[in-house]
């Protein structure tokens, strides 16, 4: 029976079926690598049991990797939506991370800056950000907590995911958009709690018949160990019209004369920033 996963936890899964049917999963064996976001072939063994048979191709794979693993985010997504706040303050490099795993993946990505209530913060983070708006990906602010309703024309019609550090409001863009679910929020003031609400695993919610929004949890590091330099280079897209024409062939656009990346950079077409960041992946990377 065909279904697609709503959640996954390691080998336990929940998948919807066609009709609607919430049916909690398992894969064979030791098999793990099942997403959110899969679509799936299941055989139900008792009632609301099932056993995965097997994963249909993906059209999409967001993953983080280090040297030792690789871990599957979402599958299937249509479009990436890296969420920061200005409060707790965002890790620009996290965000680069974000927007160069999006590229590598194939997939449109844009930026929502939420907690826009927080006025001046949020005027400060702007001014961050609008080097990414100048690069071409879509930027827009957002308050949770007053009016998501901006976010809809961008959702439809898409399966979107949202990611992000911990704290920057995912979980509560998502309850806002879907008063009915309860994705778990922190909630930053309860400091009595010392377990914060953080989301703990990916989720898929329907927003409408054609547009799905999934949450995942924060996280303070991605990992871009399965991208190569050539990946890296292209994944920062203003860097693309000037590939291919350093001096070197090997070019790591770090000193090297000749180079028409830092010819960029000093002509003032490219960001320093953006250089920078760029040292520090390729440095990380494979
Ligand atoms: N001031 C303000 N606070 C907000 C807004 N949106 C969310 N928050 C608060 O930010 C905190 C974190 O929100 P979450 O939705 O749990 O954040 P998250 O991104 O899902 O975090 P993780 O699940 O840990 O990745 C909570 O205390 C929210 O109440 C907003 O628009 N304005
Ligand atoms: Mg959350
Ligand atoms: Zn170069």
């Amino acid at each position: 029976m065909p279904g697609q996963v709503t959640a996954s936890f390691g080998r336990q899964l929940i998948v919807e079926l066609a009709d609607g049917r919430i049916i909690g999963c398992v894969t064979r064996g030791k098999k793990t690598g099942v997403a959110c976001g899969d679509r799936v072939q299941i055989k139900i063994t008792e009632s609301n049991h099932g056993v995965i048979e097997s994963v249909e191709p993906r059209t999409s794979l967001l993953y983080r990797s280090d040297a030792f693993r690789e871990k599957i985010i979402t599958a299937n997504v249509t479009q990436i939506i890296i969420v920061v706040a200005a409060v707790p303050s965002f890790h620009e490099e996290l965000l680069n991370r974000y927007l160069v795993a999006a590229e590598v993946a194939g997939i449109k990505a844009l930026i929502v800056l939420n907690k826009s209530d927080m006025v001046d913060e949020t005027q400060h983070a702007l001014s961050i950000l609008q080097l990414y708006r100048d690069l071409g990906y879509p930027l827009l602010t957002l308050c949770a907590k007053q009016d998501v309703a901006p976010l809809r024309p961008v959702l439809a019609g898409h399966t979107s995911v949202l990611v992000g550090q911990s704290g920057m409001g995912k979980s509560s863009i998502i309850n806002a958009l879907l008063p009915d679910t309860r994705a778990r929020t922190g909630d930053l003031s309860a400091t009595l709690d010392s377990g914060r609400h953080t989301t703990t695993h990916a989720e898929l919610y329907h927003l409408d018949a054609t547009s799905h929004l999934i949450d995942s949890p924060g996280l303070q590091e991605f990992g871009l160990h399965h991208v190569d330099a050539t990946q890296l280079d292209h994944a920062f897209i203003e860097f693309r019209p000037f590939l291919g024409q350093c001096k070197f062939n090997d070019c790591k656009h770090l000193h090297e004369p000749g180079c028409s990346v830092l010819q960029a950079v000093a002509a003032g077409k490219i960001s320093p920033r953006r250089l920078a960041t760029y040292h520090t992946l390729m440095k990380r990377a494979s």
